[in-house]
């Protein structure tokens, strides 16, 4: 049952939802909408766009180096001190040195991209060359001083456009696939918390990727996601986020669950910086043929953003199953703020067709297909992608050794009350490709797609779904492939009945955010973030509250700037 409680624990808790609780009643919100006065015109971190920073860089308000040391400094008074949040495992000892040249360059030449000289945050399982000196370890002990081949696909091109990686951050060990961890547990890491209630859930798998970017403790970060794990980050830490429809960012050099499933997006303040950054790290990659199937030309995703976006579109509401509190567990808070939401889409000018179900909503939420395509996927990836890596320190070699390190370590590889590491068993246990697999993935794309995400579309004629982040949302869109666009959508109230989340986590909490989805068909994420867009201009619900005072970094740009 424990395992039951991780309120985003998202991967695979198709067959278990009947087990979520429902959690008690909150009411109002008390709204604070104080916001820290800037003296200066240097922007403030904890809310700087990208655009914002690149003025005052173009400006010569400040410098990348700058940049990379308020960061610095800010990460370091709330990541182990204070509120110790835990969003961060591992610090750029580079960063500084690569911020100059940077700096260098734009003053000679101009810069590359919006990216040019902008702090990034990667979740801890994409890689980065070792001899910048971070690891790559999906929060794992078992992969601390493992050298990689190379650069993820995604970083390659962050580089490219001029971005500078910050750093890494904490996740669900794994990205959630061990089985029976915390959301936002790793053993390197330990127990990521959010930044809007003193021990709140992140959520996870992308969890320091949320809450670092939350706070301001970079500009922009990156998640992954297989099921969940950029949507319900993205919902409790109050950001703009984009799972990409599969194949759309490359996965090469993205420690993996799933071919079929894992897919690499932005985690962002708004859906604006979202659109920046997925337009660079969108395209293909000779290394992730997945990523061939997509058209020839990546969009420039910062032309979906405007506010009309909605005029003379038609939304569904998906109603049966993912509207079900008994099997979602949603609070029934969300349920008030979606309804609201529904509304505010009706003033933005779109239709809503209201339900517009999945045909196979019912069979998704009885199917354990994505158990079984997942299980077999990670034992193969996973034992292809230890055996590319060009060190490892602790010997470890195959999942069966990853099982076996895990085991050898309870010290630094069990959190409190651990049980087992199911996931792992059950994939070690697999035997490659059967005929129940190969029947299980076609499943999927049947009940994800062509029964489900896109039979809505085409019967209701719609542009787009929309749904409240939390809950069983994410599950058709992981198991077709198909994208999700989340942003702010409103926030437990400050009388919230606490409940647990994990052994050292709690969820709800009072003032800890939830998001909305817009969900579509492949590489259809252009219309969404249009649609985000135009909600969120219309709301503006991020800047209605912010993080509890001691998760909020005090380090700003004039404390750096001539120091
Ligand atoms: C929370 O406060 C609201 C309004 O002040 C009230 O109506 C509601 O009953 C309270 N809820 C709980 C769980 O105490
Ligand atoms: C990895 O982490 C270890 C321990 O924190 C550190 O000594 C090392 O410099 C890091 N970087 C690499 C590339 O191993
Ligand atoms: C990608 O390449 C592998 C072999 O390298 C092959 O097995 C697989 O079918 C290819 N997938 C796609 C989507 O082209
Ligand atoms: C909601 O789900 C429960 C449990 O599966 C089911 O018994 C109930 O009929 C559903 N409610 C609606 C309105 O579909
Ligand atoms: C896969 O989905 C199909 C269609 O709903 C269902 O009949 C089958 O039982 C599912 N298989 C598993 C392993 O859940
Ligand atoms: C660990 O489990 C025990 C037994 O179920 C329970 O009494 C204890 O409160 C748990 N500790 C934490 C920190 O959850
Ligand atoms: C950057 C940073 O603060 N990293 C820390 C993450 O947590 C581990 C475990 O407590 C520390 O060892 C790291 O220094």
């Amino acid at each position: 049952m424990k395992a039951f409680l991780f309120q985003c624990a998202i991967l695979l808790c198709l067959a278990q939802l009947q087990a979520i609780h429902c959690f008690v009643a909150p009411r109002a919100e008390e709204i604070d909408v104080s916001r820290t006065d800037q003296a200066s015109d240097l922007p403030d971190l904890y809310e700087a766009s990208v655009l914002e920073l690149q003025e005052g860089l173009d400006a010569g308000h400040f410098t990348s180096v700058d940049l990379i040391k308020a960061y610095f400094a800010r990460i370091e008074e709330v990541n182990l001190k204070g509120p110790a949040l835990r969003a961060i495992i591992e610090t750029n000892p580079s960063a500084l040195k690569q911020a100059a040249a940077l700096d260098a360059e734009r003053a000679v030449s101009g810069k590359r991209s919006l990216l040019h000289g902008i702090p990034v945050i990667l979740k801890d399982n994409i890689a980065t060359v070792a001899t910048e000196g971070m690891n790559t370890t999906a929060g794992s002990f078992a992969l601390l001083g493992s050298i990689v081949p190379d650069d993820a696909g995604v970083v390659k091109k962050l580089r490219e456009a001029g971005a500078i990686i910050l750093g890494k951050a904490n996740l669900s060990e794994f990205a959630e696939f061990r089985g029976n961890l915390p959301s936002g547990w790793s053993g390197r890491g330990g127990q990521t918390t959010n930044a809007y209630f003193p021990n709140a859930d992140p959520c996870g798998s992308s969890s320091g990727s949320g809450v670092s970017t939350s706070i301001g403790l970079a500009a922009v970060s990156l998640g992954s996601e297989t099921d969940g794990s950029i949507t319900c980050p993205t919902s409790n830490n109050n950001l703009a986020g984009v799972k990409p429809t599969v194949g759309l960012t490359s996965r090469a050099g993205v420690i993996p669950i799933s071919e079929h499933q894992d897919t690499v997006g932005p985690m962002c303040r708004s859906i604006s910086d979202a659109a920046i950054v997925l337009s660079i790290i969108a395209g293909k990659d000779p290394n992730d043929n997945f990523t061939l199937a997509q058209p020839d030309e990546v969009p420039d995703y910062t032309k979906a953003l405007n506010s009309q976006a909605l005029v003379g579109k038609r939304i569904g509401v998906p109603r049966k199953v993912f509207l079900n509190d008994s099997i979602t567990g949603n609070d029934p808070t969300i349920n008030v703020a979606f309804e609201q939401a529904l509304r505010v889409l009706e003033e933005l000018g779109a239709t809503i067709v209201d339900p517009a179900d999945l045909p196979s909503a019912e069979e998704i939420a009885r199917s354990n297909n994505e158990t079984v395509v997942l299980d077999t996927d990670f034992k193969i990836q996973i034992n292809a992608w230890l055996e590319d890596l060009i060190v490892v320190p602790t010997g470890v070699q195959s999942l069966a050794d990853l099982i076996a390190f895990d085991n050898a370590h309870p010290s630094l590889e069990e959190p409190i009350n651990f049980t087992s590491q199911s996931e792992f068993i059950a994939s070690e246990a697999t035997k490659g490709f059967t005929d129940a697999y190969f029947q299980s993935l076609a499943f999927d794309k049947e009940l994800g797609s062509t029964r489900g995400i896109d039979a809505a579309l085409d019967t209701f004629e719609l542009d787009a779904l929309v749904l409240p982040a939390q809950g069983f949302t994410t599950v058709p869109a992981a198991i077709a492939g198909y994208p999700i666009v989340t942003v702010p959508l409103g926030f437990y109230p400050n009388n919230v009945t606490i409940g647990s989340a994990g052994p050292e986590t709690i969820y709800p909490a009072p003032g800890v955010p939830f998001g909305l989805s817009f969900l579509g068909t492949a590489f259809s994420e252009f219309e969404l973030i249009g649609f985000a867009f135009a909600y969120e201009t219309k709301t503006k619900t991020r800047l209605a509250r912010r993080a509890f005072p001691a998760a909020i970094p005090k380090t700003q740009l004039k404390d750096i700037v001539g120091n």
